[in-house]
């Protein structure tokens, strides 16, 4: 197997399809923070495609790494060893594949360096995006629309000289950009939240506001935060997945992804420093995100939900794996079908039954074979965005919710043992407190549709719904998920 460097490119097998331009060339302009498996696969895979075409140069990417751990250190090291090189396989349903070696991050700063040196990087004038991956519970804002500034993490980050979050290292740079008369930078979230851009706003803006309020307001007068809808499934990756992509792709990657072949990105087009020509590579443009958004969320992102909690209660895995068991696939279709698609206001171009076809169809896909326990972590982040609204709606208008009763109580159940190293199910959840962990493994259902993580969804006051969730917790304790499911589905 060859190892991957800018000096083995030319050498890699000839079914690995190498970047199409002089790297030598490219200069960041693009800085990404949560350099990731999603990211990876996703936008440096779009910005790999943008840098192959003539005038785009400009827009590589510089990869920030913000926390510690042995994560980061071992992300560092690949880095470093390979040139920033990465290799992505897509896979389509039809069991064909490409292999790419991706060569659109072409530098990578490190924490572990210094956090200085993270913050210098985006003090260059080149760098006019500064693009996100910190997963739907990292933006410290609240169910009302808050900015935690009394959260300990950003408590802390305030008194810090040089700051590590990633307000503190943005509201820093553009601080030092503004003193020293370099224009701004759009800041642009790829996290799975609705109007995600808002939601940035408030965080990066409140940060600032809390440090110097001269700076939050310029912040809000000359930064851009666009929404964006960002889709494509990829796996995590342990030490088994690289040896498997490495033999199949004969390149020796110690970072490599896979990913399915579907991939989505509707940005909504507001970017104070310009942008790359994303247009020319199948991002769509558009002034309002939050249709595409609200069909992407509340449909694949919730279906993957809905699939994971009552699937791995019935000892499934991987999500091919659980959709292919009948009763959770006619689980997830009604759901989508009947309960979500009525409620939805989807742009003209997306025929949401089509839509709910296509994220089965990409459930099935065999050979990306994502987990259901990393699906299932960070549920409570992840459920207020996915399924809040959903059920929300389906209360007030007094609709049957009981799926969603279902699925709540699957949660709760696999939640038992969050954070756990023992269980058969592991699950994590960095949000979770005492008081979840108090309800989760007692035995009162109203003390677990009264935890914080449902407020303003209606659950605890509505008596059926209460009913349900009830019955079915003790019904999944008592006879497991499979029969609790057939009777859900009779109705
Ligand atoms: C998943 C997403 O983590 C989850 O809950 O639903 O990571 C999903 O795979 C992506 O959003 C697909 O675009």
């Amino acid at each position: 197997m060859i190892p991957l460097s800018n000096a083995t490119l030319d050498h890699l097998p000839q079914d690995v399809l190498k970047p199409s331009y002089s790297r030598a060339d490219v200069r960041p302009g693009i800085a990404h923070i949560g350099v990731g498996n999603f990211h990876r696969a996703h936008q440096a895979h779009y910005v790999e495609q943008v840098l192959a075409l003539p005038g785009q140069a400009e827009w590589g990417i510089v990869g920030l790494g913000i926390r510690h751990g042995r994560r980061e250190e071992e992300r560092r090291e690949a880095f470093r060893k390979q040139d920033s090189l990465f290799t992505l396989t897509e896979f389509a349903s039809d069991g064909t594949k490409a292999i790419h070696a991706i060569g659109s991050i072409v530098e990578y700063v490190s924490c572990l360096d210094e956090y200085e040196g993270v913050i210098h990087r985006l003090t260059d004038p080149a760098i006019r995006i500064v693009s996100l991956t910190i997963t739907e519970g990292g933006y410290y804002v609240d169910g009302q629309g808050r900015f935690q500034l009394d959260h300990p993490d950003i408590a802390e980050d305030l008194t810090r000289d040089v700051p590590q979050t990633a307000f503190g290292i943005v509201t820093e740079a553009l601080k030092r950009r503004r003193a020293a008369g370099v224009g701004p930078f759009t800041v642009l979230s790829c996290d799975n939240l609705q109007e995600n851009g808002k939601v940035a706003r408030t965080a990066f803006c409140g940060f600032a506001d809390a440090r110097d309020a001269e700076l939050g307001a310029w912040m809000r007068e000359k930064v851009t935060f666009p929404c964006a809808m960002v889709d494509r499934i990829a796996p995590s990756i342990g030490a088994a997945d690289i040896e498997r992509l490495d033999r199949e792709s004969g390149v020796a990657d110690m970072m490599p992804v896979y990913s399915e072949d579907f991939t989505q990105w509707v940005i909504e087009n507001s970017f104070c420093a310009g942008r790359p020509a994303l247009e020319k590579v199948g991002v769509q443009f558009t002034s309002d995100v939050a249709p595409y958004e609200q069909v992407k969320l509340r449909m694949l992102n919730a279906a993957h939900s809905t699939l994971a909690y009552a699937g791995l209660l019935m000892g499934y895995r991987r999500v091919d794996k659980a959709i292919a068991d009948e009763g959770l696939a006619t689980l997830v279709e009604t759901f989508l079908n009947e309960d979500v698609a009525p409620l939805l206001t989807p742009p003209a171009d997306v025929n949401v039954t089509d839509y709910a076809r296509l994220v089965l169809n990409r459930f099935r896909n065999p050979e990306v074979g994502d987990q259901l326990e990393r699906i299932a972590s960070g549920g409570l982040a992840k459920l207020p965005v996915f399924l809040g609204p959903t059920v929300k709606q389906l209360l007030e208008k007094g609709r049957d919710a009981r799926r969603e009763a279902f699925t709540l109580a699957c949660w709760a159940e696999c939640y038992r043992d969050v954070n756990g190293t023992t269980g058969d199910i592991r699950v994590s959840d960095p949000q979770v407190t005492e008081q979840d962990k108090a309800a989760l493994q007692g035995e009162d259902p109203q003390a677990i549709l009264g935890l914080p993580v449902f407020a303003g969804w209606g659950v605890a006051e509505n008596a059926t719904f209460a009913e349900h969730f009830a019955s079915f917790r003790k019904g999944l304790k008592k006879s497991g998920a499979k029969e609790v499911l057939a009777g859900v589905l009779k109705g």
